[in-house]
């Protein structure tokens, strides 16, 4: 195609994973013209590129999908308790050929920039094509009204700068990074970096053909037993004629999960009573462990209850007491950063080919040929080398696009000191974008589809109030962001989430990026109705305009 022809659309839509895709089929149910720019040679966002071994979701099937189409509900089973990557790329894959998105999506299109019009009511969208396809696909830059990010919040994948990584004379991955046609590490030495929720899927898994794994800690976990197990045609048709009630409980819930969270502080009831509770959480497995009690996220000392009752499980499970030691957390509470569930975690750690290197004690120093050198001198000799060490989250993907605004000022200038947003979804000075579960909405500390699909209906009515009152221009205002901040702020600090120094809804993951509570923790249904509100209101805290030209 010729450099000087671009395509025009009333939006775009960067990334085809689960926002991308819902964005697009409400986005033609307006009417509007779109496009879908992604990056991949398919669907998916994170389920298409994160294809470790192990990987597989933490919440569980019946609730892990979109809720906007009841017939899709019903005709789609899930095979497990908790879905394992390439099923939902297969789920991901219907949706989209169900509803016909494929049409609208340009695979193989990475977008390198984006600048607004002078005027705001516009912009051009640099793209690129990608390796990882070989769609011959158009370079053009596209033009639209509106830009819209789904490019989700643990996309930017996070590799730690070890000198001498280039010299390795293995093989080395990223998780999120993961070659799709696999990586066979049968009778190789295979070491891992990182134990989050990513590491702790993978090491089980990496464990049974390498001929030895190492893993290199640096902040022990906790983790709950996930207890996947096959879903039966029974559980399925339950859950199926249960829908209604499930999306109900989950609009009313704090995490976008169908639970209904004890309203008993972990203080209350006599220490027996407490153990039995936990011990059933700890038996039915998963993420619902959380809910055991009200105040687990509130209050220290209830909080330390919970942690204990984890510190006995890895006590009792790893049979050597100086391994099982280097597994305690102690630096901070159960949930305090992003809770893992697993399978076989902590029995991994019984293997004689497995062995715990504590790399906070003993930090990692350099990459060497031959493996891992630590500051001690001690050098770990590995085949393949694996960084399960997460994503520079939530404005990581937003900076690598690095939008410019009408004024000429970058996201990235704008955001130096820290991300500021008018609920997550605006940033002033940007008029005209939208950003799907970006910082200080609810996002990561949720079930995702359930925000996304909140946020994508939310701009949707937007977009049809705009059409409806015939506004061509949208943008927050500094004001009223500067508040939503605040509120986030405060919200924040009435829970004990800020208070886990190396935790990613920090920032603390990545060298050099400012530490501020990126998620919104006030809860999602305060969030929902927070933007229901801002929407009666004629989308106060917005500024909203008319064409010139059109008035
Ligand atoms: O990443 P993480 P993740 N040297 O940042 C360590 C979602 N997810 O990919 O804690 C040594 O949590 C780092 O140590 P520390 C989920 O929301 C979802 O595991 O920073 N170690 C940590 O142990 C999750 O929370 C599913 O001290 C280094 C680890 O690497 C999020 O993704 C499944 C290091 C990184 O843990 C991210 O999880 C999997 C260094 N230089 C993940 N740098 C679902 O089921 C980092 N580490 C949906």
């Amino acid at each position: 195609m010729a450099d000087t022809e671009v395509d025009s659309f009333d939006a775009v839509v960067i990334g085809a994973g689960f926002a991308g895709l819902y964005m697009l089929h409400r986005l033609r149910g307006l009417g509007l013209s779109a496009v879908v720019l992604e990056q991949g040679a398919g669907v998916g966002g994170t389920w298409y590129w994160n294809r470790y071994p192990g990987a597989r979701c933490d919440s569980e099937s019946y609730y892990y999908c979109y809720s906007f189409d009841s017939a899709l509900e019903q005709e789609w089973t899930w095979s497990e308790r908790y879905p394992r990557q390439p099923e939902i790329k297969d789920y991901l894959d219907h949706v989209t050929d169900r509803f016909d998105l494929r049409r609208d999506i340009r695979f193989g299109t990475r977008v390198t920039g984006a600048r607004a019009d002078a005027d705001g009511r516009g912009w051009t969208v640099d793209t690129d094509t990608d390796t990882d396809t070989d769609t011959d696909t158009d370079t053009a830059p596209v033009r639209c009204r509106f830009l819209i990010t789904a490019v989700g919040c643990l996309s930017a994948a996070n590799v730690p700068d070890i000198p001498g990584l280039a010299d390795f004379a293995g093989r080395w991955f990223h998780t999120g990074r993961w070659p799709h046609d696999g990586v066979d590490v049968t009778g190789r030495r295979v070491g891992v970096v990182g134990t989050g929720s990513t590491g702790i899927q993978a090491i089980p898994v990496l464990a049974e053909p390498a001929s030895h794994l190492t893993v290199f800690q640096r902040t022990a976990n906790y983790s709950i037993p996930a207890r996947n197990g096959p879903l039966s045609r029974a559980e399925s048709d339950a859950y199926k004629a249960d829908y209604p009630a499930i999306r109900e409980v989950q609009a009313g819930s704090t995490n976008g999960h169908p639970f209904v969270v004890n309203p008993q502080s972990a203080l209350e009831p006599p220490d027996d009573e407490r153990e039995r509770a936990y011990r059933a959480a700890w038996e039915r497995g998963g993420l619902r462990f959380r809910a055991s009690y009200a105040d687990l996220l509130a209050d220290e000392a209830a909080n330390e209850t919970a942690s204990e009752f984890i510190r006995d499980r890895i006590r009792e499970t790893v049979e050597d007491p100086a391994v099982a030691e280097t597994l305690l957390p102690r630096d901070h509470g159960f949930a305090t950063k992003r809770p893992p569930i697993d399978t076989g975690y902590f029995e991994t750690y019984n293997r004689d080919d497995v062995t715990l290197v504590d790399v906070r004690a003993d930090p990692i120093e350099a990459v060497v040929p031959e493996g891992l050198r630590l500051r001690s001198g001690t050098v770990y000799e590995l085949d393949d080398l694996v960084f399960a060490t997460g994503f520079d989250a939530l404005t990581g993907p937003l900076l690598r696009l690095d939008p410019v605004g009408p004024d000429g000022t970058s996201l990235r200038r704008a955001w130096a000191a820290g991300p500021r947003s008018y609920l997550g979804l605006a940033v002033s000075g940007f008029p005209n974008m939208f950003t799907i579960t970006g910082p200080f909405s609810p996002s990561v500390l949720t079930n995702m589809p359930t925000s996304i699909e909140q946020h994508v209906d939310w701009i949707a009515d937007c977009l049809a109030h705009m059409r409806d009152t015939g506004a061509d221009r949208i943008e927050a205002d500094r004001d009223a962001e500067r508040a939503w901040a605040e509120h986030t702020r405060e919200v924040s600090e009435q829970t004990l989430l800020p208070r886990a120094a190396t935790s990613w809804y920090l920032g603390a993951n990545v060298p050099g990026k400012p530490r501020v509570f990126m998620p919104y923790a006030g809860g999602f249904a305060r969030y929902t109705a927070a933007c229901a509100d801002v929407a009666r209101r004629g989308f106060e805290g917005f500024r909203l305009t008319g064409s010139p030209a059109a008035a």
